[in-house]
This record gives C-alpha cells, sequence and structure tokens, in this order.
C-alpha cells in the first residue's frame, strides 16, 4: 500500500543518549540497543472508521521512538500494516450496506491524512492485510508442516489453529495467567469455546469460508487469516526474526502480541521475536476506553475540519505519558493551543536564553522512557525566559525551533 508522505526531518547539533524504553515482557525500563538500522513493527489500523485520538496517542508514541532513534544516528526500518479484512470490516459494511473493500480504502485516505497532518514520519513499508495474503498463508502452512498449528476435526470447517504449547516459552511476553488470557481471548476476537481446540486460547490462523464471506485461494483451502498471523508474516517477511520494537496499545498485549510472537518464534526458533514489547496507555473520553465499538469517540480529521491545529492536536497528546491510561479533555487542547502559541511566539523572537542546555534536557527526557511530559516543560522554560525577553543569544530561538521540529515532531 501507498504510505503517506515524510516531513522533513532536521538534524539537530550535539549528540543524543541511547534511548531507554519500558518492555513489557520484562517489566523494566531497558535500554534499547539497535544496530545500524533499527527494526520497528507498529500495528496498524483496522480501517472501519476514522482515526480517533486512542489512536492519534499511540502513533505518535512511536513516532517519538523513531524520531529519538533517528536524532541518535540511527536509519530505522518502520513497518506498519493495515488489518483491511477482519469481521469488524465486514460488519460495518453489512449495517452500512455498503462494500467492505470500499471502506476500507476511505478509511485508510483518511487515516493517511491525518497522520501526515500530525506529522507522523511514515513508515517504510505500510502493508494491507490482503496484498499480504499470499505470505500470510505460506507462514500457516509451513506453521502446520512445522506441527505448530492442527486443524479442528470439524467437517464443515477444518479450520487451523496454532497450538500454544508449540514454543516452551508461550506467555512470556503478557506475563497473563490462564484465567485472564482466556477471559482476554474472549474479549479480544478470539473463541475459547469452540470446541475441538487443544487449548481454549489457540488462535485461528486460517478461517475456512463460510457463505457469503469473502475469501482467498491458497493450498490451505479457500478462506482468510487469523488476526495475529498477518502481523507475523508480515514483519518477519520485511524485518527478519528479531526486530527492536513490537508497538500498539496496551489492548493488543494479549491475545495479539503474544500470539504474533509464538508465531514468529514457533518459525524461526529465535526467541525473543522482539526485544522491547511496547505498549501505549489507552485514552478514554467520559471514563471510558474510546473505541470504535464503543463510539465515544474524538476524531483527528474532524478537529482538523473544525479548524484546530494538528500541531495544538499533537501537542495535547505528547502532555501525558506515552504509557499512562489518561482521558481526553477539552481542556487539553486548551492548554496546548496556549502552549503552541507561546513556544511560536519565542521562536519568532530575535534572541533568546542560550538553548543548548534545554535541547540536552528535551533528549535526556525523551530518552528516559519517551518523558514528553517533561520534555515539554523544558521548552516552556525557555519559552516563559524568551518572552521575558531574558537572554541575548540570537541562535537560540531557531535552534529550540529546530530541536522541537526533529525530536517532538511540531512544527513551529
Ligand atoms: N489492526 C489492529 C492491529 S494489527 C488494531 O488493533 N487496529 S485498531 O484500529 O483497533 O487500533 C489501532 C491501534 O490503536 C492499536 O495499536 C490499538 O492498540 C490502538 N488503540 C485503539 N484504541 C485506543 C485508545 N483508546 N487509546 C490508545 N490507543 C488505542
Ligand atoms: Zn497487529
Amino acid at each position: 500500500m501507498q504510505s503517506w508522505s515524510p516531513t522533513n526531518l532536521p538534524t539537530v547539533p550535539g549528540s543524543a543518549p541511547p534511548l531507554r524504553l519500558y518492555d513489557t515482557a520484562t517489566g523494566e525500563v531497558r535500554p534499547t540497543a539497535p544496530s545500524a538500522t533499527a527494526r520497528m513493527y507498529v500495528c496498524g489500523i483496522t480501517p472501519y472508521d476514522a482515526t480517533h485520538l486512542g489512536h492519534a496517542a499511540t502513533y505518535l508514541a512511536f513516532d517519538l521512538v523513531n524520531r529519538v532513534w533517528r536524532d541518535a544516528g540511527h536509519d530505522v526500518l518502520y513497518v506498519q500494516n493495515v488489518t483491511d479484512i477482519d469481521e469488524p470490516l465486514l460488519e460495518r459494511a453489512k449495517r452500512d450496506h455498503g462494500d467492505w473493500v470500499v471502506l476500507g480504502m476511505r478509511e485508510t485516505a483518511l487515516f493517511r491524512e491525518d497522520m501526515e497532518s500530525l506529522r507522523v514520519l511514515p513508515p517504510k513499508h505500510y502493508i494491507g492485510a490482503v496484498e499480504a495474503m499470499a505470505e500470510i498463508s505460506e507462514l500457516v502452512s509451513k506453521l502446520l508442516a512445522a506441527g505448530a498449528a492442527y486443524r479442528i476435526d470439524d467437517a464443515e470447517y477444518p479450520d487451523v489453529y496454532y497450538d500454544s504449547a508449540a514454543t516452551k516459552e508461550f506467555g512470556y511476553e503478557s506475563g497473563y495467567d490462564e484465567a485472564t488470557m482466556r477471559r482476554l481471548s474472549g474479549e479480544r476476537g478470539g473463541d475459547p469455546e469452540r470446541p475441538g481446540k487443544r487449548n481454549p486460547v489457540d488462535a485461528l490462523l486460517w478461517r475456512m469460508a463460510r457463505p457469503g464471506e469473502p475469501f482467498w485461494e491458497s493450498e490451505l483451502g479457500t478462506g482468510r487469516p487469523g488476526w495475529h498471523v498477518e502481523c507475523a508474516a508480515i514483519s518477519l517477511n520485511r524485518l527478519g526474526s528479531q526486530i527492536d520494537v513490537q508497538g500498539g496499545g496496551s489492548d493488543l498485549i494479549f491475545p495479539h502480541h503474544e500470539f504474533g510472537a509464538a508465531h514468529a518464534e514457533a518459525f524461526t526458533g529465535v526467541h525473543p521475536f522482539a526485544r522491547h514489547y511496547c505498549h501505549a496507555g489507552m485514552i478514554a473520553l467520559d471514563g471510558e476506553k474510546m473505541s470504535k465499538s464503543r463510539g465515544n469517540l474524538v476524531f483527528v480529521s474532524k478537529l482538523r475540519a473544525d479548524g484546530v491545529d494538528p500541531m495544538a492536536v499533537r501537542l495535547a497528546l505528547l502532555a501525558g505519558h506515552w504509557r499512562s491510561d489518561r482521558s481526553w479533555e477539552p481542556e487539553l487542547l486548551h492548554a496546548a493551543q496556549a502552549r503552541l502559541a507561546a513556544w511560536r511566539e519565542a521562536a519568532s523572537l530575535d534572541a533568546g536564553p542560550p538553548a543548548e542546555d534545554t535541547v540536552a534536557r528535551l533528549r535526556t527526557h525523551l530518552a528516559d522512557d519517551l518523558d514528553s511530559p517533561k520534555a515539554l516543560a523544558a521548552v516552556d522554560a525557555w519559552a516563559s525566559q524568551a518572552r521575558e525577553r531574558r537572554g541575548r543569544d540570537t541562535q537560540a530561538p531557531g535552534l529550540v525551533k529546530l530541536a522541537v521540529d526533529a525530536l517532538l515532531g511540531v512544527e513551529l
């Protein structure tokens, strides 16, 4: 699929500390240690509705990872999928008497526009499940051949499931106990009640075609893939057997990332699939997680249409820590608009206090598990001094503008 257009990424003078990130699997903030090219996979949208602020917050968190690594001199090979065939798309298209293909294309196009307006650096490979069908079914076939998968004994629909006992480390990513896994599997697209499975949580790999459902030809029989194997195949084929960061929101910890890791590891034999499993907190509205199924959404595209500056949206979301569950309040946007205006005013002055220390603090805070609230506070401190006309460094406003652009993605 076509990705979106990159924004200019300036180089900031000085050196950057290595990025440390919280890893769900080990429960610790640990240094990332990418080679010259860092490898990151971030789960993409299921395009049955527009991008809401929860999605945006998650993609902004990984945009900071991308920016911090690049600032430290790494290339970043970034891959993202689009779940452009799945139950929710079919249900929504049916409800609206529309076509699931058209729906997916329309919402994906809108997502690209939203990401571009928020100045999120694009993935190098932006891959839809539909276009990756051959590689996904190939991975399922290989898992089946390797004994890591099995068919349900059902004469009508002998669907293929992953055997969660296939890798001895299964469960390490989430660290959840069996009861929790079973509950979350039921809540998040799994089918723990289905008879004939070896373990209730075992995840669907290939669903044989039911009447009226879209299907693809494959040696497994006509059908369509499960969700987790989609991301495993797209990631493995572009990033290899071990990646630096597997990213998404915290609702993907289980079953999605647990099974994605298990599928990849059962296939490659390399453990762990990701050196860091990173999960962004959930954005809520009126006390409930913002979600397409609940319908309590604030859309990025709606804010844009209302004339809100996307840079204020960006600042509003970065004002919270990436891992904390938090509520969206209109007040956050007002505060971000005021902050943006103050920063713009300061950056347009002829002089200000020397900014090298501000840039160093910006870098240090971001490298410390993406502490964006502290990073914003460091810029606030410089901007308020500059606006009080303290300092005579004529280079400082330009340097702050450059660093805020490169590291926070905010254009002043
Ligand atoms: N297509 C799959 C991933 S392969 C999917 O989860 N799609 S999604 O459209 O439902 O979500 C896209 C991303 O946004 C995921 O990383 C998800 O964890 C994240 N996300 C969804 N809702 C929220 C929310 N309220 N707050 C923060 N992140 C969210
Ligand atoms: Zn995914």
